[in-house]
């Protein structure tokens, strides 16, 4: 038993979860907009994968909501007057812009950082950066409060290192962990990590997707692997496949996973595959491990399956043993090519010996998966301890979370509803109780 161990930090879906067809490259996000949602489902949802996931024993914790709307994007930009009158004018003059301002997309915290195990970086700590998420507007504020949400959290700085996001410009554009994997023989190990990149702002010449934007760039990764002062020798740069950036894979999370020495990727993942593949397998080498690559080809899965379906958007876990789960969302099993590809997987007798299903449809409906909804964070029992302990699964937590839910959480949300105000009382009556059961006082200036 390694004493290091991977927390999952899911985070808890807000109760504005709506759907607004904000991300323009994610196809569910536009194949849903403006379609009612549902808040208290979304939030059951996500709670029900915390609760069995910390019941098989998977170190399990969460990352809280955000405030909304938010006024502090609102009035910036013109809408003045009482909150009520800033929400009737916004939703009056700009309905698109009042529902950026009440996003809940900081549920997909693989966005909200960029996570270093003190393993691998220069001085021993475990090193976060939050994402700027500068491509959409809606996502592009969610880094001050993830900032202070991490702070909250990893207090203790003998410990932990929370940097501010990268400078909003196009030249930094970073979307976090979704970006980003660990491989190494272990979560304790010093391991490669391994950045993928759309496009890169100071090479023209570099291919870049056509139709939809390349969110992440070469230089934003460089970026954060300095701030963490990771070893060169074990930090890879791959550029992902702009062709696929194209077809709707909007992060590399939603077209290859990594855990432990395992990478599970589609052929078509990566610009080059056989330069990205060999160079990781020398890396990762060079650590004492052995990379595993299992690859899914085009003709097993199309690239318009994996990305309904979203079958690499999962979490590759470790189990007791070694062996590991493949936690997916139900929607693979409802896709014929991927439930056989599946079936194929486990039975092989690789890495990969179960799956773990569950019900996400109201995140995946904006193009949210398993994977999407949660941050890594390997921490040593040292560092676990010092963390802040009331964001841990734990069965007390989930049943006060859903009691919680169930309290504040409307269960149809129209686009036309967020011009009640309110709802913006609401979700701030929400969220000052979850500050007490969370135990974080200062987490929101409410
Ligand atoms: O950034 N969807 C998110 C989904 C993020 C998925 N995260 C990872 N792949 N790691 C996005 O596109 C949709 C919101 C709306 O349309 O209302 C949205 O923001």
């Amino acid at each position: 038993m390694h004493s290091t161990r991977e927390y999952n930090f899911d985070g808890l879906v807000g109760p504005s979860h709506n759907y607004a067809g904000l991300s323009f490259g994610n196809v569910a996000s536009f194949s849903n907009v403006k379609s009612a949602s549902n808040p208290k489902q979304a939030a059951l949802q996500g709670l029900a994968k915390m609760r069995a996931l910390a019941a098989r024993g998977f170190a399990q914790a969460l990352l809280p909501p955000q405030d909304r709307p938010n006024f502090r994007l609102l009035r910036s930009i013109g809408f003045t007057g009482t909150d009520a009158e800033v929400l009737a004018r916004a939703y009056k003059e700009s309905p698109v812009i009042l529902a950026c301002a009440y996003s809940a997309s900081p549920m997909w915290t693989a966005n909200a950082a960029t996570v270093s195990p003190s393993a691998d970086t220069h001085d021993g700590r475990v090193h976060f950066t939050a994402a700027n998420l500068n491509n959409k507007l809606h996502r592009a504020f969610e880094h001050a409060q993830s900032a202070r949400s991490l702070r909250a959290i990893f207090s203790d700085d003998r410990h932990f290192a929370v940097h501010d996001a990268l400078p909003s410009t196009p030249a930094f554009g970073d979307e976090g962990a979704a970006n980003h994997t660990r491989l190494g023989a272990n979560h304790g190990a010093p391991s490669v990590e391994l950045f993928v990149y759309g496009r890169v702002e100071f090479d023209p010449s570099a291919p870049s997707p056509k139709r939809y934007p390349a969110r992440q760039t070469l230089e934003a990764s460089q970026a954060v692997a300095r701030l963490h002062g990771l070893d060169a020798k074990r930090t890879v740069y791959v550029q992902q496949n702009p062709d696929v950036i194209d077809q709707g894979v909007f992060h590399n999370d939603v077209i290859a996973v990594g855990n432990g020495n395992v990478l599970f990727y589609h052929e078509q993942a990566f610009a080059d595959e056989e330069a990205s593949l060999s160079q990781l397998h020398r890396a990762v080498a060079a650590t004492g491990a052995d990379l595993q690559a299992l690859r899914v080809d085009t003709g097993q899965v199309p690239i318009a399956d994996a990305v309904s379906s979203y079958l690499f958007n999962s979490q590759l876990l470790t189990k007791e043993g070694g062996r590991m789960a493949l936690v997916i969302p139900q929607e693979c099993q409802e896709n014929r090519a991927v439930a056989r590809y599946l079936e194929g997987l486990v039975a092989s007798g690789g890495p990969v010996d179960e799956l773990i299903h569950f019900d996400l449809r109201q995140s995946m409906r904006n193009g949210g998966g398993p994977a999407c909804l949660r941050l890594r964070v390997a921490l040593t029992e040292t560092e676990a301890r010092a963390m802040h302990q009331g964001v841990i699964m734990t069965e007390a937590l989930y049943h006060r979370l859903v009691q919680w839910v169930e309290k504040h959480y409307r269960d149809h949300l129209e686009p036309s509803d967020l011009a009640d105000p309110q709802l913006a009382l609401e979700v701030h009556a929400a969220l000052e109780e979850l500050t007490i059961i969370l135990n974080l006082p200062g987490l929101y200036d409410l």
